[in-house]
């Protein structure tokens, strides 16, 4: 083993700076940040014809996050934010990496580097295979890869041994593609990334509310009366919500912000597409701010909701919507009964947030009637994370805040088409009514049983169970928890494939063969046949759209995803699929007829999607209906979860710094939080800097003893934080080898990246 890379990064530091965290997010710097990243990966030229058709209708959809575009009142300057054009300069880099590059450089070698100095090289630009043994990548034939893939399938003797994830960048026709290749070859393995992000949301809303998406539309956002914003940063993650929330400030709404961090995106916001912003202008956003401690949420949505009943209580139908309770819901009583176990005092003791504080967000829901919450991976990532999602709906529901113009429900989605990927069937649940659908166009039983997901898939792979692991896109072993069981279990496989753009630790950290195909990305060209393709994607709020490069690729080595696909089915079914997996690589509009058939809501599909800014999905929460077994919507009821922390432990938090999305690490700064050119940092409050017996800006080793395994991350330094007491934060994916595989949400299965319990050592030196 020991002559095998190490799986994580290196623990070395990079010279940490500290600024002052600023008071608002966006305005100048965001602009200046934009163009330098930019400009670092691409001359001006193509940088300017990149930016200038992101997001626009008829343009490239930005490949950052799933934050929707406006529907009408697009900005013909810039309709985009800083992070979407960081996403922008690290796809459409023109420094590419070619077979000479992978001559030169062993796998070992680059395995050394950073995620930062790995990404930073450059785009895949050649199929690439690493066979047994060898040290390096060498160049093969695209037929050849396909292949060798297909020859391993083949010989599986089943075909639940293999697995075929997807991260939420793929677009709707190459993930419809690609999961009706995985059932025609015979399983339900799709674990895909949302595994490890809104599933807990997919899970808790589905059971409530009879769809595991969010209810709302942009424009409920400038509806409503009050927005809450529980477990999520905006303003690095989403910062074009910034200026939804600042629309929906201008129109009179108030903000409740609930996270253990004063985030800089939630306090203020200067537009850097408006003159105002950019000269420095800030509109404030969070009215009140509760400064939770980790996993505090369920205890302080107990604590609204019994203030929310007390002053229903004495003044009877001024707080809850007695008519939509009634004809709408199912369960009411229950949640009330449960309510009476709890004390105001102790759960805001527990919580962690003072009870005036609380009073006065209790007033704005008790007040007002229409109401939206948000939230994202600071609600999801917790072992209870469904109840507290649940504990949510139930506030809203007490309002009848759902399926009226200005309320619902909104689950704020990371990758940019990770819901899309869902609608098109990435599902190792799929419903039976899905299921069903594919038999009856393509003429074939698909598998019933299900398949795994992300941790079902490592555990898997680690026990020899799963031997082909194939990934369209993503980073599976930095994202996934327990680096370095998951990387035992790679390198278990007999095969591991990546289709990818940039290069990753995933590629390096591989199975007995490899292969890296070079795919294209969202601003690249796409030409078949003569004929330029545009592909589809699915935002945050069911608007399904159109997405078309504009940008030369930098190779003609690369192959889009729906074409892989399809070259690959043909490789491994030859003719006897029953499938025209030909036709389908000859253009992506018979790809989106075969979507039309399959899945409802999709009906005129290749028409609707060529009206300029695309279509509305169905949505029966939104329309106030419920697609539960009795068509209601459903009170449930939770109990607050009960936690202690032994005298030496402390609640790790793992986030995102600014200049990263997920794995892929822009740069080294997290500016809103005001440290720079470091990311092996712990943030601590000072308090519990001294009760240590340490000092800010010490080095320490952080450990997890989850299931009696010792897991290390060595080498972080504290920084004193505005932070709870016992609750730290650090950065993923440096410190997911301390995230325990089987510490996983009920129901819903996400590694509880949010809830990692610590102890902090010492470091040696
Ligand atoms: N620039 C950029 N954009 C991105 C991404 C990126 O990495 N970079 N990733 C994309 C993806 S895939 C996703 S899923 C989203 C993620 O978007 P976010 O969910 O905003 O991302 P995180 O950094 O994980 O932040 C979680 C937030 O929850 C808070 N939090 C943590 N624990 C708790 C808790 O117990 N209770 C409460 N109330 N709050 C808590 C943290 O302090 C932090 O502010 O962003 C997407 N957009
Ligand atoms: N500890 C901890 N772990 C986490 C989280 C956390 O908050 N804490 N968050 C979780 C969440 S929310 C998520 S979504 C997952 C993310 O998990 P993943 O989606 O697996 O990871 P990414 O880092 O987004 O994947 C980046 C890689 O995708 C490839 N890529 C980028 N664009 C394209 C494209 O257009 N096509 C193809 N084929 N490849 C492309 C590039 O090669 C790039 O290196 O991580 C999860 N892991
Ligand atoms: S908010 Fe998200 S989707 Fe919009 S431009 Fe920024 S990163 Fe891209
Ligand atoms: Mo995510």
């Amino acid at each position: 083993m020991s002559s095998k890379p190490n799986p994580e990064n290196p623990n070395t530091f990079t010279g940490i700076k500290r600024r002052k965290i600023p008071k608002k997010a966006g305005g100048l710097p965001a602009v200046v940040s934009s163009i330098q990243h930019v400009l670092s990966e691409m001359d001006a030229i193509r940088g300017f014809k990149a930016l200038a058709q992101l997001n626009q209708k008829g343009g490239h959809d930005c490949p950052g996050c799933a934050w929707p575009d406006p529907d009408d009142d697009r900005s013909s300057i810039a309709e985009y934010c800083e992070n979407g054009a960081k996403a922008i300069a690290e796809e459409a880099t023109t420094k590419k990496l070619d077979s000479t590059f992978f001559k030169q450089n062993s796998v070992a070698d680059l395995a050394q580097l950073s995620d930062y100095e790995i990404g930073k090289k450059g785009r895949i630009a050649a199929p690439l295979y690493l066979p047994p043994g060898a040290t390096h990548y060498h160049p093969i034939q695209w037929d050849d890869a396909f292949g060798l893939i297909a020859q391993k399938l083949n010989n599986l003797s089943s075909p639940d041994e293999a697995l075929f994830y997807t991260s939420g960048r793929t677009s709707n026709e190459a993930a419809f593609l690609y999961q009706l290749m995985a059932r025609r070859y015979g399983t339900n393995n799709l674990p895909d990334c949302s595994n490890m992000c809104h599933e807990s949301s997919g899970v808790a809303l589905g059971e409530t509310l009879g769809i595991g998406k969010g209810s709302v539309t942009l424009e409920d956002f400038y509806e409503a009366e009050v927005i809450l914003i529980l477990g999520q940063n905006p303003g690095t993650n989403h910062p074009r919500m910034m200026s939804a929330l600042q629309k929906a400030k201008q129109n009179g709404a108030q903000i409740i912000a609930v996270n253990p961090l004063k985030e800089t995106g939630l306090l203020a916001f200067s537009h850097p597409q408006q003159l105002a912003g950019v000269i420095g202008q800030a509109t404030a956003l969070a009215d009140i701010f509760l400064q939770v401690r980790i996993n505090g949420d369920m205890a302080l949505l107990k604590a609204l909701a019994i203030l929310m009943l007390e002053a229903e209580t004495s003044n009877p139908g001024s707080v809850f919507d007695h008519d939509f309770i009634k004809n709408k819901t199912f369960g009411l009583d229950e949640y009330l009964e449960n309510l009476k176990k709890y004390q105001i005092e102790a759960l805001a003791a527990d919580c962690g947030v003072p009870l005036d504080t609380i009073k006065a967000a209790a007033n704005l829901l008790i007040s007002k009637q229409k109401i939206i919450a948000c939230w994202a991976m600071g609600l999801t990532q917790h072992k209870n994370a469904v109840a507290t999602i649940q504990e949510v709906v139930n506030i809203l529901l007490l309002k009848g805040s759902i399926g009226k113009p200005g309320a619902g429900t909104c689950p704020v989605r990371g990758h940019s088409n990770v819901q899309g990927d869902r609608t098109m069937g990435i599902n190792e649940r799929p419903p039976q009514a899905f299921l069903d659908h594919i038999e009856r166009v393509f003429g074939f039983h698909p598998p019933q049983s299900h398949g795994h997901d992300v941790v079902s898939a490592i555990h898997a792979m680690h026990q020899g169970q799963a031997n082909v692991f194939i990934a369209m896109g993503g980073n599976f072993l930095s994202a996934t928890p327990d680096t370095t069981y998951t990387a035992e279990a790679m390198r278990r496989c007999d095969l591991t494939v990546h289709i990818s753009t940039k290069l990753n630790r995933s590629h390096l950290i591989h199975g007995k063969e490899a292969l890296i195909l070079p795919a294209l990305g969202r601003t690249d060209l796409d030409i078949v046949e003569d004929q330029r393709q545009f592909v589809t994607v699915e935002n945050s709020m069911g608007i399904v759209h159109s997405s078309k490069g504009n940008l030369y690729p930098i190779s003609d080595q690369m192959m889009s995803e729906p074409l892989i696909v399809c070259k690959l089915a043909k490789a491994i079914f030859g003719e006897k699929s029953g499938i025209d997996w030909d036709k389908y690589a000859r253009h992506y509009d018979f790809i989106r007829d075969a979507i039309a058939e399959t899945i409802p809501g999709f009906e005129d599909y290749n028409k609707k999607v060529r009206e300029p800014g695309g279509f509305y999905l169905p949505n029966t929460a939104r329309g106030g209906t419920f697609n539960t077994l009795d068509s209601k919507a459903h009170f449930t009821v939770s109990d607050v979860p009960t936690l202690s922390l032994a005298h030496d432990e402390y609640m790790m938090m793992t986030i995102r710094s600014h200049d990263q999305f997920n794995t892929t690490i822009y740069g080294l700064d997290d500016r809103y939080r005001g440290i720079l050119n470091e990311r092996r940092v712990v943030l601590i409050h000072p308090d519990d800097i001294a009760q240590l017996g340490r000092k800010d800006g010490d080095v320490v080793d952080l450990y997890n003893y989850y299931d009696n395994v010792e897991r290390i991350a060595k080498q972080f330094i504290l920084v004193a934080y505005d932070i709870p007491r016992r609750c730290i934060a650090t950065y993923f994916p440096e410190t997911n080898v301390l995230v325990p595989i089987n510490s996983t949400a009920d129901k819903s299965n996400t590694p509880t990246s949010k809830m990692v319990i610590v102890k902090i050592v010492s470091s040696d030196i």
